[in-house]
């Protein structure tokens, strides 16, 4: 049975008293879809299928804008208890109220978004179970799912050097008890995925720290957590999110690439993905499709979250993404893995600190949720309807030749490709065709 969110007695969105409808690009409407249309079907697919949105729980129902120079600018109508407990229960209803009326079909949260921290790992963890029950009851009323659970092990003042990889074994003990607890609400609300962000798994000086102690820690960890969730039903799966700095200067999850290294070497890539942020891809030097490429060719692509940085800024802006540019170019890799499995695309994203307004929750994820169908239907128009795969491929057309093959499956050795160079002759120069492709991107942008 669906609980009627748009005529609850304690609505905390009132002025929307519909969900969020598709319009089309000729509405001027501010609270309407101009490209999302869920039901519209791409490569065999609706487009709610193939990009799975999610909200944040953080951004989106626990930060009122707080910077380090203020606090937060918002006053939000569910932070209206002075028990905590009661105001997560508030909060939690207007959290299923405002994802059905966006019409999202995921949420993501930590441990302490849902619940504050208790005064031991088990009076956390019973705070924890009992805001689950409800979130169990809201599933269940309203058909949103949880695509992701994870532990904040970063906030709390006994973090500061790290969880996993902390120089304390008894802090070490303390966080796998709190992603022990996450896991187990993770589980009982049917979570498709688990994330670990790390935090403050880094350092800030290499003049305290042995990094060989605290890199295998948090490989240890990690093991730890695969083994409790499988043998406890836990079939979804582990993602790392890779962040290159901030809050530590150097953060061990570097990159995909770095954490794609370090999953194999502990033998954790069966179970472990990665989980992709835009602002971190942009935070490592890196582009957010560069990551996802990555992320692909290792065959760990899992999941996103959804955001962008700001070109002047060099810190974790976690801006709602509007850049169909961007979007487009993240598509093409995702489509190009076929797709999400366990995974989906969730906004890891806030307001700025000045737009106040509730109703620019909405219009923030309306906008990120346009921008990213946009680039669905713009990156499926560029695999399907251009030469855009026949000229990639062309260009790496010498691999499939006889001797280009025997070169990729490991047999040709120096002597023999010395020879090959030799019958060959002199090399052609063959063009890039770089401006031509980004030609065909923006064509396809104005076109599809
Ligand atoms: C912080 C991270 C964090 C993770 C979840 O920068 O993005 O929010 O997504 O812990
Ligand atoms: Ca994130
Ligand atoms: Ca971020």
């Amino acid at each position: 049975m669906m609980v009627d969110v748009f005529q609850g007695t304690r609505a905390y969105f009132p002025e929307v008293k519909s969900k969020i409808p598709f319009e089309g690009i000729e509405s001027d409407s501010p609270l309407a879809f101009k490209f999302y249309d869920e039901n519209k079907v791409i490569a065999g697919k609706t487009m709610k299928e193939h990009l799975r949105y999610s909200v944040c729980y953080w951004h989106t129902f626990c930060g009122a804008g707080a910077d380090p120079f203020g606090p937060g600018t918002r006053q939000y109508p569910w932070d209206d208890s002075a028990d905590p407990m009661v105001a997560a229960e508030h909060r939690m209803d207007a959290a299923f109220e405002f994802f059905t009326k966006l019409g999202v079909p995921y949420y993501c949260f930590h441990d302490r978004d849902l619940a504050p921290e208790g005064k031991s790992p088990v009076d956390s963890e019973n705070r924890l179970m009992s805001l689950v029950a409800r979130a169990k009851e809201r599933q269940k009323e309203t058909g949103v799912k949880l695509l992701w659970g994870t532990a904040n092990l970063f906030s709390h003042p006994r973090y500061m050097n790290g969880a996993s990889t902390n120089p304390d074994f008894n802090v070490v003990a303390h966080a796998a008890s709190q992603v022990k607890s996450a896991l187990d609400a993770t589980i009982e609300l049917g979570g498709e995925n688990y994330v670990f962000w790390g935090g403050r798994e880094g350092y800030a000086s290499l003049l305290n720290t042995r990094t060989d102690i605290e890199l295998d820690n948090m490989a240890k960890f990690l093991a730890a957590a695969r083994d409790y969730g499988r043998a406890n039903g836990f079939k979804g799966t582990f993602l790392i999110e890779p962040k290159p700095m901030e809050p530590m200067k150097h953060q061990y999850d570097f990159d995909a690439q770095t954490v794609t290294g370090f999953l194999r070497h502990h033998g954790l890539d069966k179970d472990f993905k990665l989980n992709i942020e835009a602002n971190h891809a942009t935070l490592a030097s890196h582009t957010f499709a560069h990551e996802l490429q990555m992320s692909a060719d290792a065959g760990l692509l899992g999941s996103i979250d959804a955001n962008r940085g700001n070109p002047q800024n060099g810190w974790d802006t976690d801006q709602f993404p509007t850049d169909i540019y961007d979007t487009t170019k993240a598509m093409m890799v995702v489509l190009g893995a076929g797709g999400f499995k366990t995974g989906g695309l969730n906004f890891d994203a806030k307001l700025r600190r000045e737009s106040t307004d509730l109703e620019d929750m909405f219009i923030a994820h309306i906008g990120g949720m346009d921008a990213f169908a946009r680039g669905l239907e713009v990156a499926d128009y560029i695999l399907n309807n251009t030469d855009y795969s026949a000229r990639k491929a062309e260009r790496y057309s010498t691999f499939m030749t006889e001797a280009g093959q025997a070169f990729r499956d490991g047999n040709m050795g120096l002597e023999l490709l010395f020879e090959h160079a030799e019958g060959h002759g002199p090399v052609a120069t063959t063009s890039g065709k770089q401006e031509l492709l980004e030609n065909l991107i923006n064509q396809a942008l104005i076109k599809a």
